[in-house]
């Protein structure tokens, strides 16, 4: 596939893999270790216009093509995937604003996460309601000039660190999905505070934890959209950042590779290097047709969204299961390469393989990938 992309594009692309092999890859097994969010890999990001790709120039971004975007989260994955995750969920949970804010909302939010001064969340899933985000629980009852908002969110990444936090609620019940509207609430708003902070089993160094509600006033103001319109804007999201998770997973799949091959040329084992066992050279070969295909899949729908294309669901479900699906067989092949050492903390595979699974998980399960790949189908 010949690759559109600007030349200054593609000098970006290469300076974020010399920055992630020389800045993030020494960081990256503290951070899973500690558990603690990279507040350096932020400012690192911030300081080299890498969060603000995904806003449009007039409102303070770098306006990057999608393509790009996917590029630079994969080579930030390759070393840390936490570290890849920043940039992933800048836009994941701006990019509501960005689709059904005014002009004026923009002003008053993309800015200042275009610099990387605020971090942003997504509030969608529930306690309750996780692939059936439709199933919500959370209200917001207007009131005057402002909403009231009562309800929790779960598994939110950045919780407590999110400034800006796109948070969706029923406005009415009575009418299901149709009832859902989406909201910006700024940290400090009094009622919203953080509620349990989860220990994960991978993307250590990302927060993750609940929002919570509590008789919460927010300004009328901060509805994005129109109310009702909730469910079809967190949806229209997903569809355009569910490739930033494939790139993620691919980024994460050609490290785990890139590291087993190194071992393999230099592990000796009956008097030859292990790459030399036809073995281990079909194992490696295998992963690499995996990595390649997935990374076709991923650039593809990175060009289609850019093209202007609209109804890249299905592409965009495609490359987020493939490419997650062959991080964790890639991952786990790259432990078995490595043997016992790759079942050690001292190499960076077994962290690279915790990192995958969740790939296969958020921003949509690949079981609902497929729902939403057999409804296009079936359309
Ligand atoms: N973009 C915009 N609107 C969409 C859409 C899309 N991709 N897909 C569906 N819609 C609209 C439908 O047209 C429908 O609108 P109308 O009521 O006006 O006809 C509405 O949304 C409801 O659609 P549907 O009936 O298909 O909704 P379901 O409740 O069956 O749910 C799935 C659809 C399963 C696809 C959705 O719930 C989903 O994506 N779940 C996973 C959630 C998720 O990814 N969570 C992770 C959170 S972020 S870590």
């Amino acid at each position: 596939m010949a690759i559109q992309m600007a030349a200054e594009e593609k000098m970006l692309i290469e300076m974020v893999r010399d920055l992630a092999r020389e800045k993030v890859t020494p960081r990256a097994a503290e951070i899973d270790d500690t558990g603690e969010f990279p507040w350096d890999m932020k400012a690192l990001l911030a300081q080299q216009d890498i969060l603000a790709m995904p806003f449009p120039e007039e409102y303070g971004g770098t306006g990057s093509s999608e393509l790009s975007i996917l590029m630079v989260i994969e080579e930030l994955a390759k070393a840390c995937a936490t570290t890849s995750l920043i940039l992933c969920v800048q836009q994941l949970g701006s990019l509501p604003i960005l689709l059904a804010g005014t002009d004026e909302q923009k002003r008053a939010w993309i800015p200042r996460l275009a610099s990387g001064e605020w971090l942003a969340s997504f509030g969608l899933t529930e306690p309750g309601s996780g692939s059936d985000a439709g199933a919500m629980s959370t209200r917001a009852v207007r009131k005057g000039d402002k909403y009231i908002l009562n309800g929790v969110k779960h598994f939110i990444t950045n919780a407590g660190l999110a400034h800006v936090n796109t948070v969706f609620a029923s406005t009415d019940p009575s009418a299901g999905t149709r009832g859902i509207s989406a909201f910006v609430v700024e940290d400090g708003t009094p009622g919203f505070h953080l509620g349990k902070v989860e220990h994960k089993m991978g993307i250590r160094g990302s927060q993750t934890g609940e929002l919570v509600f509590e008789d919460c006033e927010i300004p009328a103001g901060n509805l994005l959209g129109r109310e009702g319109e909730g469910f079809k804007i967190a949806l229209a999201t997903l569809d355009r950042t569910r490739p930033g998770i494939a790139a993620q997973a691919l980024g994460i799949a050609q490290g785990a590779l890139d590291f087993a091959v190194q071992y393999a040329k230099q592990r000796v084992q009956f008097g030859q290097p292990i790459i030399a066992n036809q073995a281990i050279a079909f194992m490696l070969a295998d992963m690499d047709i995996k990595v390649e295909a997935a990374r076709q899949l991923v650039y593809h729908v990175g060009e289609l969204m850019d093209s202007g294309a609209t109804g890249f669901g299905r592409e965009s479900a495609i490359a987020k299961t493939f490419a997650s699906d062959t991080a964790i067989e890639v991952t786990n092949d790259a432990i078995q390469v490595l043997g016992g050492y790759g079942y050690m903390k001292e190499f960076p595979v077994e962290r690279m393989m915790r990192d995958a699974k969740i790939t296969q998980i958020y921003e949509g399960t690949n079981q609902i990938q497929r729902m939403v790949i057999a409804r296009a189908l079936s359309r």
